[in-house]
């Protein structure tokens, strides 16, 4: 096996300024843990305790920090050395949460993909985090990932490692890695990057966003506050565990961090989850607000014992009043909103927050020290109470992408702040109303569709002449997607070009639930306008041709 090629790797950092790193420190937010220190510290003190449940596995957090060794050790022996990066592709299996914390324990960079990435994702994120290693699940909901590996490997050379949960084919079995533990590193430097998270994007492919330590640690460790989590704790991981939201508002890590117990459900849906909520009698779960509604359903008629459950957290998407109200309605437990992004910033209605607060406000801020901005087109803060765009900056949000200049340039403001795309308003108490995007993305049911990326998957159609992608309300999943196409001289129909987009190898989320082919896109008395412009047109024009409410 030939060493790493590390000294060509982009290197991976995130930088506050000096005087912000001494601030966050002082405060208590930056306490120089780390990842394998507290999983360290909670194996020692509750080695007992159950850390994870998921299918027939129940591990101890004794047992979860011997496994996490077991594999960190069993990747280092077959080659990979400290600081490489290692795409993490896996479900709701107890496997995420020990090979991530066999990462961790080995100096290994986890990169998380989403289960529902297909070649086209994850090729990017590969390349993009130079990452020498593969991990993801023989089969799962149907998709065989090892037909995907095989792809990768050809692809992409710098890929010298595959290793799979479940029958391993030709690569290397997860339960199969062995290695002395002790020859694992000494604990990180707690301002080193731990992961790469994947952003949501508006702007064509995902960027990566490089989380450290102390500022992830910090915005779980709060979040278990705000949330209500301790030890006693149950949480279920119902969305896929690689979103920010389940894995740190407070989400798994929150939970093993207080010494709790994660639970994860192998689906979204009532039918996997119901039944978990009541044997494991847990505490607590984040939705997007389909599904909330969904379980607001389902519980009204279902049989199930969920008595256990006190916070119904809901976010990634926007929960209108009337939505959050028929939850609260169902489900009899706390509503929490909760805003976030993987860049950082995480907002959270309180436990005790009056509930007109809780059913018509996205929360307020976790930390005194995220700061934050709403301002007009140019940069100049609206009036109190305005509407504009969100920016921010804090102890826990990203001041940088990893390896991407650009993005970074236009992504951050000179003095530090995160534009995060969001328009909001901010009322007393700094509590933020969403009010919409300012990108283009498309929000389908807290899945993040970037307009842009799927525009180029049409234009890649020799048919297509040009297309436009946009968000169009939806009932049930609060946005779908919709391209306007037009086409050379002879139109696809609208089945074979979202044929087409499935087959450019994209998560299933990103077709177009809509194809709509006009002769032209038509221009205003301006003349020449802006994609997004554009786009704000076509979307205002179809809405009323069609009297869609907005
Ligand atoms: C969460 O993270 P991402 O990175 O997938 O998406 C972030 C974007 C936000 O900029 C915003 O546009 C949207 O998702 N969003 C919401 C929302 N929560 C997120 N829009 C309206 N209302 C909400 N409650 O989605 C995420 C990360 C951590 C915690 C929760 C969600």
């Amino acid at each position: 096996m030939t060493a790493a090629p590390t000294s060509a790797l982009v290197p991976l950092r995130q930088t506050w300024p000096p005087g912000s790193v001494a601030r966050y420190r002082a405060a208590g937010y930056w306490t120089g843990e780390t990842f394998p220190g507290f999983l360290r510290d909670r194996a020692t003190r509750y080695p007992d305790d159950i850390a994870v449940v998921g299918g027939a596995v129940r591990l101890s957090y004794a047992a979860l920090w011997q496994e996490a060794g077991r594999i960190g050790a069993g990747l280092l022996a077959r080659g990979l050395v400290p600081g490489d990066r290692v795409v993490v592709q896996l479900g709701n299996v107890p496997e995420f949460v020990s090979v991530v914390c066999g990462l961790f324990r080995a100096g290994l960079v986890p990169v998380f993909a989403l289960p529902a990435h297909r070649i086209t994702e994850v090729g990017h994120v590969l390349r993009k985090a130079q990452a020498r290693a593969y991990i993801a699940a023989a089969v799962q909901d149907g998709f065989d990932y090892r037909t995907l590996a095989r792809e990768l490997q050809a692809a992409e050379p710098a890929l010298q490692h595959v290793l799979i949960v479940g029958d391993a084919a030709e690569f290397t079995a997860v339960a199969a890695l062995a290695g002395d533990d002790t020859g694992l590193p000494a604990d990180p430097d707690p301002q080193s990057v731990a992961f790469l998270q994947l952003s949501g994007g508006s702007t064509g492919l995902s960027k990566l966003i490089p989380r450290t330590h102390d500022d992830y640690i910090y915005s779980f460790r709060a979040s278990n506050e705000i949330c209500g989590i301790d030890r006693s704790s149950v949480y279920l991981v119902a969305l896929p565990a690689a979103h920010n939201f389940p894995m740190s508002s407070p989400g798994f890590f929150g939970a093993l961090y207080a010494g709790a117990r994660v639970v994860l459900s192998p689906g979204p849906g009532p039918d996997a989850a119901f039944p978990l909520i009541a044997r494991e009698g847990v505490t607590c779960v984040g939705l997007v607000p389909p599904l909330a509604l969904l379980w607001a359903q389902a519980a009204a008629t279902g049989t199930h014992d969920l008595s256990s459950l006190k916070v119904l957290q809901v976010g990634g998407a926007k929960l209108v009043p009337e939505a959050a109200r028929r939850v609260v309605d169902a489900l009899g437990c706390t509503l929490q909103q909760v805003f976030g992004m993987a860049e950082g910033l995480v907002n959270y209605t309180r436990l005790h927050d009056p509930l007109e607060v809780v059913l018509t406000t996205q929360g307020r801020p976790i930390s005194p020290d995220d700061e934050v901005l709403v301002v007009d087109d140019y940069g100049h803060p609206v009036a109190a109470g305005g509407i504009g765009h969100l920016l921010t900056r804090g102890p826990y949000t990203i001041r940088a992408y990893h390896n991407d200049p650009a993005a970074n340039a236009r992504a951050f403001t000179e003095d530090g702040y995160y534009r995060t795309g969001d328009m909001v308003q901010q009322l007393p108490g700094g509590y933020l109303v969403v009010q919409g995007r300012a990108g283009d993305h498309i929000n389908r049911a807290g899945e993040k569709i970037s307009a842009e990326e799927i525009e180029d998957h049409l234009l890649a159609h020799a048919d297509v002449f040009d297309a436009a992608v946009v968000s169009m309300p939806d009932a049930y999943l609060g946005e779908r997607s919709c391209a306007f196409v037009i086409a050379r001289d002879t139109p696809p129909s609208a089945a074979s070009l979202k044929a087409w987009v499935r087959g450019r190898g994209l998560a299933a989320f990103k077709v177009p639930d809509q194809v709509v082919f006009v002769d032209a896109f038509g221009t205003t008395a301006v003349g020449k306008v802006s994609r997004r412009e554009l786009r704000a047109q076509l979307r205002a024009r179809y809405l009323e041709q069609t009297g869609e409410p907005r």
